[in-house]
């Protein structure tokens, strides 16, 4: 396994990204009446605000740091508190935060690529049939994730049928970008015993405008100096398409995440979105038109097989520059065809027929299993 921070010991908060050591985590009093009859008052906290863009929500205070401990006695009220606090933006921590791996997984690719549809499809799936077949389950870690995700993404796609506004600029001033974070739990088995592993997984839905140039790619770089993996949205309509690949390279570089041959070290699944256009350009016989393994493993020998069809389909769609960027740049890095809707949409609506998604676990499998978070099966 590679450590993938700079710093060991630093942690990094998966709403904001932010690093920092864990003896800086703050906490937040509990509000209820302390053993001492007294009960903190109520207040705004202004880094909430500015930071996350909650607004006009008052809660009990929040203090500074007090050692490592999951625990802290509020200097006001004398009660004691488990809410823990990042010192940076001053969400609350997810209870599991620094005990289980917590993994910040960041989706890039050009405008109308099919990031946020993916995104969405994607958490759907693994809530639901995919988790199930898998022996995984995903809940959200926070309220403020579940109703961002629902009102934002799920119900309109899932409930109303129609298809998601593009996603705004993290530079947009009425604009607080927060990732989601999800609790991931996978039975594993360990000499014979059933064992959930859980991962905490935050996910953050850039705007495919931010990485039109070198410019506006900066305020998202926080994100993608600190992601644990990155999923690249490739439009199979939009070919040759190296541009958002080039900007996001070039942060990369920028930010020194290399290894010792100079290249990338961050895991990137390498997306072809929309496969559902392409499938005349499949052979019989192809990988591509195949169901994928679902057994709660990542499948080495399946994914090959879907990386060399892939790199072949991107050939023949003038999409070579990106093959060539990818080998000469990244040492982890791998290609995938999904199709998270199954079928074209109808102008501004899903199609009639529903949302029939295909293979969209993959990706985030591999990247999983890169992480050790999930089991692998086959050679590599
Ligand atoms: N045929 C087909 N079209 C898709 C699929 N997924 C997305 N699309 C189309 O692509 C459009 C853009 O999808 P989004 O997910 O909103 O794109 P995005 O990458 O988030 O775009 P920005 O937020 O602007 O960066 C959708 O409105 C659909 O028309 C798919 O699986 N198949
Ligand atoms: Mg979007
Ligand atoms: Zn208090
Ligand atoms: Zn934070």
């Amino acid at each position: 396994m590679f450590r993938l921070r700079r710093r060991s010991a630093d942690v990094a908060c998966p709403y904001c990204y932010e690093q920092f050591d864990p003896s800086a985590i703050g906490f937040r009093c509990n509000g209820r009446i302390s053993p001492t009859q007294q009960r903190c008052r109520r207040t705004r906290d202004v880094v909430l605000q500015e930071r996350m863009g909650v607004r006009d929500e008052v809660g009990p205070p929040f203090f500074g740091p007090d050692g490592r401990g999951s625990k802290a006695v509020c200097p006001d009220c004398a009660g004691e508190t488990t809410y823990r606090i990042c010192p940076a933006c001053h969400m609350t921590l997810p209870v599991q935060f620094g005990v289980v791996e917590s993994r910040m997984i960041a989706m890039v690719g050009a405008r109308m690529s099919g990031k946020s549809v993916y995104m969405t499809v994607l958490l759907h799936e693994l809530r639901n049939q995919v988790g199930a077949a898998y022996g995984a389950s995903l809940m959200s870690s926070d309220d403020n994730t579940l109703h961002r995700f629902l009102d934002g993404y799920q119900d309109r796609l899932y409930r109303d049928g129609q298809l998601l506004p593009g996603t705004q600029s993290a530079g947009a001033t009425d604009n607080r970008v927060a990732p989601l974070v999800f609790r991931f739990a996978l039975r594993r088995r360990v000499r014979f015993r059933e064992r959930p592993m859980h991962t905490l997984l935050s996910f953050f839905d850039t705007a495919g405008e931010d990485l039109a140039s070198s410019e506006s790619v900066g305020v998202n770089s926080r994100y993608l100096a600190a992601a644990d993996g990155i999923i690249l949205m490739v439009d199979p309509l939009q070919l040759p398409g190296v541009n958002e690949l080039n900007t996001v390279t070039d942060l990369l570089l920028a930010q020194n995440r290399t290894d010792s041959s100079g290249r990338i070290r961050i895991p990137v699944a390498v997306v072809v979105s929309k496969l559902d256009t392409l499938t005349q350009l499949l052979d019989r016989g192809s990988p591509l038109r195949a169901q994928p393994p679902m057994d709660g493993r990542f499948d080495v020998e399946d994914s090959r097989n879907v990386h060399q069809e892939v790199r072949q389909l991107l050939k023949k769609l003038e999409g070579t520059a990106i093959d060539r960027l990818m080998e000469n740049t990244y040492s982890r890095f791998r290609y995938f065809g999904v199709s998270a809707l199954g079928a074209a949409p109808a102008g501004a609506r899903v199609a009639a027929t529903g949302i029939q998604p295909y293979r969209v676990a993959d990706p985030l499998l591999w990247l999983l299993s890169e992480f050790g978070s999930v089991p692998r099966t086959g050679r590599d």
